[in-house]
């Protein structure tokens, strides 16, 4: 197989699977995620439709969090990727101080896209935000289990370090063997790898 294909199909797989643990279960989590070319974050959906902190747990697993829409871009781009019309929970709660929403990433809140009305904290508890609420991205409170049923949640995370290039990659081999010939006879290569 030529060079450039192996590395095609590795950057295939670089972000597009995770493993996460549900009592003694490993259960396998095939996100696709898309690159924003604005943000140059990484956005996929949570594979099943669950509670706003089971999906928020689901995203920590991948390597971020539920999303942070900083501003009409970010909104209009994740409209034209996952569509207008599904509930998907995003990273906004006012569960730590009602009435103060917070975005779970610890980022400041630079823009909002509350639909007429909301936050409007019905029944007295409603503490997380999903988009797509009567129009496009429009977001609205509801409770931890959703409205009408759970939803799936949209994750974001910081892309991957950078894979080195297919014209630094024979350096980095030449390097790889150098270091490996280096080594004691018997003594073995350490491999680590991330869950
Ligand atoms: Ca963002
Ligand atoms: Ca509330
Ligand atoms: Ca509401």
């Amino acid at each position: 197989m030529k060079l450039a294909e192996i590395l095609k199909q590795s950057l295939l797989v670089v972000g597009s699977a995770g493993c996460i643990t549900l009592g003694t279960t490993q259960v396998s989590l095939a996100v696709t995620f898309f690159t924003n070319p604005t943000t140059g974050n990484e956005y996929g959906l949570t594979d099943n439709s669950s509670t706003w902190t089971d999906a928020q747990a689901t995203a920590q697993t991948l390597g971020g969090n539920l999303v942070t829409i900083n501003d009409q871009a970010e909104q209009n781009w994740l409209i034209s990727i996952f569509g207008g019309s599904e509930l998907f929970w995003i990273g906004l709660t006012d569960q730590s101080n009602e009435g103060t929403f917070q975005w779970i990433s610890g980022e400041p809140i630079s823009y909002t896209n509350w639909a007429f009305g909301e936050p409007n904290n019905l029944g007295g508890n409603e503490n997380y935000a999903h988009m797509n609420w009567i129009s496009a991205g429009r977001w609205n409170d509801v409770p931890n289990s959703g409205f009408s049923g759970l939803h799936r949640g949209i994750i974001e995370r910081s892309a991957p370090a950078a894979v080195p290039t297919p014209a630094l990659l024979p350096g980095l081999i030449g390097m790889g063997i150098a270091a490996c010939r280096k080594r004691k006879p018997g003594s073995q290569m350490e491999v680590s790898e991330r869950a």
